[in-house]
């Protein structure tokens, strides 16, 4: 079983780059795609035809093309709904997952897809990119350098190809939708085997610095909002082979260059860390999100980044997403949500969209707390399952994650406007506003101080929790 899984992360990994030619490979059609391979990026009519823009039509829609809670314009608590949320579609998992898995072959194919990653498809997939975007009706999106344009022989062939497929990305993007944030792809290729960052081998570092570099350069020249890091190799399978410390140091002197790359480049989005316990096999260096906050604090970076906190990634390293969400929050460190969940049985990053209401109802009580995520969002780091082949799906899939989240802040105001769990839970500290109690929480008070109430109170009396009755009305609210 354990094997099992371990072949399936690893598998997982090369499934999210699976498209992906290393290096130079020349394009090649696939046999069972006909005769659609072209070396023009050109796409007669639509990408999605039959797919309407969607639109908002209320919860008693039977429409499944169709919004049921989310109506973007709407004013929740102040805030428009779309302000709230800032959507935003992820290009590898939407336009380069295919579908396959550890035991099986991509099972996805797209019309549009011509079986190669040569440049012209990469120009193609760009267009069913802005297409799909418009009808969903979401103003952002978020990449990897390589989800976008093929590798190169060299890096400076990989920076041309880059550089030609963003031209693109601009002019289609027009004047609203922009990148929630960019990111560097670090982690698929050989070289990255020992880490990026972390690696051994200091040639690796320089080459990632590099690529980080190009990559935060062409997300600050698409008007990105922020850019992400996930070390996604930045780990180590055994501690006997491996200096620890070192390479933590180095991924700290890492992260401190790119600080200082932003402030020279004149980036004013946020550089988020994702935090993930393990990938695909490796103890990962950025765990969960305490640990990538005390990470912060030890390397004097705490001012220069903000956390990226994926569900899927916190309920893999043992916490609710509620909970790691909360604990970015509380240290200041909230900068967006890789919106996704797991499958409670499966052991690996299942990437699935959001359907849980109740899950989205904490999600939105934190988020409400923190005023909002911008510039951060909710980048649907989702995917079909492998089951879902229909092109219809892509558009379903993101409509219920979108509703769910939605739904999720309706219930979340409500549970605020109605005040009875907020007042449930102020009762249950409201010992904490006596003298006594104001003054611990000034740090006013000595353990002498102290002791001396102790002895005068006597045993304290000890109230309830009253914990089924915040899940009563937290339940009733949904
Ligand atoms: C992988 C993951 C990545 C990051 C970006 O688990 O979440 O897609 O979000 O590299
Ligand atoms: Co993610």
């Amino acid at each position: 079983m354990m094997e099992a899984q371990k072949i399936l992360l690893l598998l997982f990994c090369l499934n999210l780059v699976s498209s992906l030619v290393i290096a130079g490979a020349p394009p090649t059609c696939a046999a069972n795609l006909d005769s659609k391979c072209a070396d023009s990026d050109e796409w007669k009519g639509e990408f999605f035809p039959g797919i309407p823009k969607i639109k908002y039509e209320g919860p008693s829609s039977k429409n499944h093309l169709a919004f049921k809670w989310y109506n973007p314009e709407e004013v929740i608590l102040g805030k428009k709904m779309k302000d709230w949320m800032r959507f935003s579609v992820a290009f590898w998992h939407t336009f380069r997952g295919t579908g396959s898995d550890p035991f099986g072959v991509p099972t996805k194919s797209w019309p549009w897809e011509d079986g190669t990653n040569s440049m012209a498809m990469a120009k193609r997939r760009m267009r069913a990119n802005f297409e799909f975007i418009d009808k969903l009706g979401v103003d952002f999106w978020c990449f990897h350098d390589r989800d976008i344009a093929p590798d190169g022989e060299t890096l400076k062939e990989a920076n041309a190809n880059l550089d030609e497929v963003v031209a693109l990305a601009k002019e289609l993007q027009g004047t609203k939708v922009r990148p929630l944030w960019g990111t560097a792809q670090l982690f698929s290729h050989p070289r990255y085997m020992h880490g990026a960052a972390t690696s051994s081998e200091v040639a690796v570092y320089a080459y990632a610095a590099a690529q980080v570099k190009k990559a935060m350069e062409v997300t600050h020249y698409l008007g990105g909002e922020n850019y992400v890091f996930w070390g996604g190799r930045e780990g180590y399978q055994s501690l006997l082979n491996t200096d620890m410390g070192r390479e933590i140091d180095h991924m700290a002197n890492f992260f401190e260059s790119a600080a200082a790359y932003k402030k020279k480049i004149g980036f004013k989005g946020n550089l988020l860390i994702e935090p993930k316990p393990q990938e695909p096999t490796k103890h990962q260096y950025d765990w969960d999100a305490a640990t990538a906050a005390n990470f912060l604090r030890k390397y004097g970076l705490i001012n220069d980044f903000k956390l990226n906190i994926e569900c899927n990634h916190a309920t893999l390293s043992g916490h609710s997403c509620h909970h790691d969400i909360e604990t970015a929050r509380l240290n200041g460190l909230l900068g967006n949500i890789d919106a996704n969940t797991g499958d409670p049985q499966v052991g690996w990053d299942t990437d699935q969209f959001l359907t849980d209401i109740g899950e989205a109802t904490s999600i939105m009580l934190s988020v409400i707390k923190n005023g909002g995520l911008a510039p951060g969002g909710f980048n649907f780091d989702a995917k079909l399952r492998r089951e879902s082949t229909d092109v219809e799906d892509l558009f379903i899939a993101h409509i219920v994650g979108m509703d769910t989240v939605a739904r999720g802040l309706r219930t979340a105001a409500k549970l605020i406007e109605d005040g009875s769990l907020p007042e449930l839970v102020r009762k249950r500290y409201q010992s904490f506003d006596s003298e006594i109690g104001q003054k611990i929480e000034a740090g006013k008070a000595d353990f002498e101080m102290l002791e001396k109430k102790a002895m005068e109170w006597g045993e304290p009396k000890v109230p309830s929790a009253k914990q089924e009755l915040a899940e009563m009305i937290f339940q009733s609210a949904i």
